[in-house]
């Protein structure tokens, strides 16, 4: 009998599995990639009494191979918070789907768990960026600031690490992260102890930041705001958590981060504002390879023809704000 466990590349897929693994451990071959590999199921041939777990990923990107592994004769917990459409019915199907703008994966695992690994939950929602919710999680632990702002950072730099257009961009696999943060019982204790890992993502994370906070926005309005960065590794890895970082800083504001790809087009990040979470995924799957949550989307190929069209899809969107 085999265990896989697919899980989202970012600190929301990376700390729900480390809460479940750590509450069960089994051998599992591993099926993740960079944030936005989000067809891990199209990489999973199960067999009859295999067990399948898939996190943080949409079931509606996965439901035809989550058919033919049901079908196969699989078990499969399908825990997740995007966009799910129907869900299928199967007696050996195990589903946890809540897709709230204020609910995550590792939330939701939390809950399942009864909050044996809270603080992993908590870095893991900072990570999606959900900093109310990472909040209200955090009060029965009664953290100084310090320790609580050392859960974001963690989440953030763990996030931040899942980005990128392919493997190479990134610091770590997030299979081998996953490896790393799954010997730690608490969220705390990795930080402490695996000092190297959570180092070199802090550096890269703040000097790649750095570099974005010297692009000068694209297109603005009084309700948007668009950054477009260049073909380069850096720019990869930061767009999603500079998207949030500029969120964070302009609440009432939407804000997309186009990045130019390798393969020419953009990659595209949106963030509704804060203030009312809302429509991003609506303006995205207007695009062809648009998709995501209310709060915040993509489009993982845009073509330089269609940036025009979005710019005007985007600002329309959030003009009446
Ligand atoms: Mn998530």
């Amino acid at each position: 009998m085999t265990h896989f466990d697919c899980f989202n590349g970012d600190a929301d897929g990376i700390c729900a599995l480390t809460q479940l693994r750590l509450a069960n451990p089994v051998q599992a071959q591993l099926v993740t990639g960079v944030k936005r590999d989000i067809k891990l199921l199209s990489r999973v041939a199960a067999k009859d009494g295999d067990v399948v777990t898939v996190l943080d990923v949409s079931m509606d990107k996965n439901r035809a191979d989550l058919e033919r592994i049901l079908g196969d004769g699989a078990e499969v917990f399908y825990c997740d918070h995007h966009y799910a459409g129907d869900i299928p019915q199967h007696a050996a199907f195990e589903h946890l789907i809540n897709p709230a703008s204020d609910v995550c994966t590792s939330l939701l695992i939390n809950k399942k768990l009864n909050g044996q690994y809270l603080d992993w939950a908590i870095a893991g929602t900072f990570g999606d960026n959900l900093k109310r919710s990472a909040q209200i999680l955090a009060k029965p632990l009664g953290l100084s600031d310090g320790k609580l702002s050392a859960l974001e950072n963690l989440g953030v730099y763990l996030n931040y690490n899942g980005y990128g257009s392919d493997l190479d961009d990134l610091y770590f696999h997030p299979a081998d992260l996953f490896g790393k943060t799954v010997q730690h019982k608490s969220a705390f204790d990795f930080i402490e102890q695996d000092v190297n890992t959570f180092e070199t993502l802090e550096q890269g994370y703040h000097s790649d930041m750095a570099k974005a906070a010297s692009v000068e926005a694209y297109y603005g309005t009084e309700h948007v705001a668009v950054y477009q960065l260049p073909n380069q590794a850096w720019a990869r890895r930061v767009s999603g958590v500079f998207g949030n970082d500029l969120a964070n800083q302009s609440p009432a504001k939407a804000h997309a981060v186009i990045t130019e790809r390798p393969q020419g087009g953009f990659v595209v990040s949106v963030r509704a504002p804060l203030e009312r979470k809302s429509g991003a995924d609506e303006v995205c799957r207007q695009f062809e390879s648009g998709g995501g949550r209310a709060a915040a989307a993509g489009i993982n190929e845009l073509p330089d023809t269609e940036v025009k069209r979005f710019i005007d899809v985007f600002s329309q969107h959030y003009s009446s704000f």
